[in-house]
């Protein structure tokens, strides 16, 4: 990749916002960095004493080797995340607003208080006991954007089960796998979803799904459309009618520091999506501290992170961290075309956002259609901008820095993974000199490093590596469900002593951190990860498909787009149907956002002598990058490079 630090432009810290923020100045920013370095033990253990409130004072602050996959943060310590996020709240903030709900249509507006929040997700944890769920159960949560979503996954932290949230944008198969491989007790999902005037079908994916789930004994179901579903009692169970008949008062697990909060699964470079596992204390310590110091997050902010709870961002910047911040934090069912492209700034101006939190993808897509969408609407409440998911192009920074943010906010392009729990290379408002397309600095207590291909530090500036973690932080997985062995051969292994990130990335001359993308077989989708191996699997299942290889190539909105090439079998016939029948087959396997943006049939992939497909020429040849293939001379037949790049020109 081309090292864009050299052209780019310093901006510094907009008076706006370095005006009230916690740290000031980048001096204080390196102060604090260095003594959260310094004394580790020190600074997380007095952050965990202010910031959660415990029933049981922690006795150690932390237990960890990297190289042998263990790490426990704040050990012996109890404490309930759903109370450090709702109940703790009432008697200073009982009756402010604590999530901002805006459904699909613009001015479709919920306002619930924490007291709301409280008898509501109170309610909604006594359905779930009373229908046999209890601490350590894992609980499937398939939802769209509303505010039952966040009550579902507070409800399960109140009374010690785990939750699994599944985005409903994926399959029933998709779901079937994630419900069968953490053996969920019951699915918390609603009739329908809404999305610009579509409707996402729900509950009958659910049933879909779990004729193959034996250890699932209910699904309740949240009526949101109301539109007349199947429904088959006595295993369903109409959520809103049973938490009618719920006390609005429910009493807390007092759950352990590392006793598991959630799964949440990702793709990786294997055909398997890993449940990643995260805890308790250690999470949402994180989550809370990166949202306040991030955001620059003051008490009359109104929030807003417009990712699906579905993700780990919807998670950590919808839900646990705003939330246990005492915020107000926004929730949106829409998408920010509808109606049109002035829809995110429509939402600013009525409800006076203070942060707003998006993906490049979303940026891309609205910034073409121009900025009147976005001149139309009184932006003067916003301070700070952020972006996450993917690398953020220098056109899209600047975008939503001038026309969005009219140069008065700070933009945080953030880097981190589901696996990192929260945010962890980005600047601080107020204190962070930007450039754009970078995500600047570690956070306090991340010790990010560049290895080289065996595994050694690549000290100073103006150098690319592989991006590593050095030392353990409190929200880092703590490993994959039922796989611990695949945790520590995925992060730990490689590298022993290092957190491996599947990252490349730049450290320029001022030592600014620039993330250049994967490194591993997974694509970056719209901010979406999908393993290349899912999709070839997906593809495969297909009867006429011999062999398939999955590559990413650059998309002008989603990033990366997905491009397939297809080997058929005897007697089929490459002509539009298969095609459609082709993308059909990942639509069900995995889901919508999986399909390919391009199918090229082909009679031969490039191989090697050993029969490994040669990747790095797919993923040229994607690209129309030929004039530089490399060394092909080790391909088993070299002539089927130069007929797929004549049929790539023809696509
Ligand atoms: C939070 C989230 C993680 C992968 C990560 C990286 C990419 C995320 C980024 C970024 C460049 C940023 N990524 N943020 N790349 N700049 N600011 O997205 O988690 O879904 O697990 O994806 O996304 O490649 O490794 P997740």
């Amino acid at each position: 990749m081309a090292d864009r630090s050299s052209v780019s432009q310093l901006f510094a810290p907009p008076a706006r916002v370095s005006d009230g923020s916690f740290y000031p100045s980048h001096g204080s920013y390196e102060k604090m960095y260095a003594q959260s370095l310094e004394n580790p033990e020190a600074f997380w253990g007095s952050q965990a004493e202010v910031q959660i409130d415990w029933f049981h004072q922690f006795t150690q602050v932390s237990d960890c080797d990297l190289a042998s996959g263990m790490v426990a943060w704040f050990l012996g310590g109890k404490l309930n995340v759903c109370h450090n996020c709702v109940d703790r709240h009432l008697s200073i903030r009982g009756d402010k607003v604590a999530i901002l709900w805006e459904g699909d249509e613009p001015g479709d507006v919920r306002k619930i208080t924490y007291r709301e929040l409280h008898r509501e997700v109170c309610r909604l944890a006594n359905v779930l006991r009373h229908n046999g769920i209890r601490k350590g159960d894992r609980v499937a949560i398939y939802m769209p954007m509303i505010p039952e979503a966040a009550f579902a996954m507070l409800a399960c932290a109140r009374i010690g089960a785990v939750h699994s949230v599944v985005f409903a944008g994926f399959s029933a198969e998709a779901l079937r796998d994630r419900i069968q491989d953490a053996r969920c007790k019951a699915v918390i999902t609603a009739d329908e979803g809404r999305r610009g005037k579509k409707t996402i079908p729900l509950k009958r994916p659910v049933d879909e799904a779990v004729m193959a789930c034996p250890t699932v004994e209910h699904v309740f179901m949240v009526r949101h459309t109301e539109s007349k579903v199947p429904f088959y009692e006595p295993r369903d169970i109409d959520l809103g009618e049973a938490m009618k008949n719920e006390r609005p008062y429910c009493p807390v697990e007092h759950m352990d520091s590392e006793d598991t909060l959630f799964l949440l699964y990702t793709s990786g470079s294997t055909g398997k999506p890993k449940g990643i596992s995260h805890t308790s204390a250690g999470y949402l310590l994180y989550a809370m501290l990166t949202h306040r110091y991030v955001f620059d997050y003051r008490e009359d902010d109104v929030f807003a992170c417009v990712a699906d709870i579905g993700w780990i961002t919807g998670h950590s910047y919808v839900v646990y961290g705003p939330l246990a911040n005492g915020a107000t934090t926004v929730m949106f069912e829409s998408i920010p075309t509808y109606p049109d492209a002035g829809r995110y700034w429509d939402m600013v101006e009525r409800h006076r956002i203070t942060q707003f939190y998006t993906a490049p993808t979303a940026i891309r897509a609205i910034a073409r259609l121009g900025d009147e969408f976005v001149k139309r609407y009184d932006r003067s409440s916003l301070r700070v901008l952020g972006s996450v998911g993917e690398p953020i192009n220098p056109e899209s920074w600047n975008w939503y820095y001038n026309v969005v943010g009219e140069g008065r906010c700070n933009i945080v392009d953030t880097w981190w993974q589901t696996e990192t729990g929260g945010i962890m290379i980005t600047p601080l408002p107020g204190a962070t000199h930007t450039k754009p397309g970078s995500a600047t600095f570690p956070f306090f207590g991340i010790v990010p490093v560049l290895l080289d291909d065996q595994g050694n530090e690549i000290e100073g500036n103006g150098v690319s590596g592989l991006l590593a973690i050095k030392s353990p932080w409190p929200s880092m997985a703590r490993t994959i469900q039922g796989d611990h062995r695949r945790f520590a051969q995925t992060y730990l292994d490689p590298f022993p002593g290092y957190y491996l990130t599947g990252d490349g990335c730049r450290r320029d001359e001022d030592g600014y951190y620039w993330i250049t993308g994967r490194v591993d077989d997974v694509i970056n989708v719209s901010g979406h990860r999908m393993g290349t191996a899912e999709v070839e699997s997906a593809l495969v299942s297909h009867p006429g498909c011999a062999e398939a290889a999955v590559v990413g190539f650059p998309h002008e909105i989603k990033g990366q787009g997905i491009f397939a090439y297809v080997i058929l079998k005897e007697g089929f016939d490459a002509d539009a149907e298969l095609i459609g029948e082709l993308r059909n087959e990942v639509r069900t396997h995995i889901g919508p956002i999986a399909v390919p943006d391009q199918i090229l049939i082909t009679p031969g992939l490039p191989k090697t002598r050993s029969g490994k497909i040669m990747r790095r020429i797919l993923r040229k040849i994607a690209s129309q990058e030929t004039g530089e293939l490399g060394d092909i001379s080790t391909l088993a037949d070299p002539s089927v490079v130069e007929l797929l790049i004549e049929k790539r020109k023809g696509l």
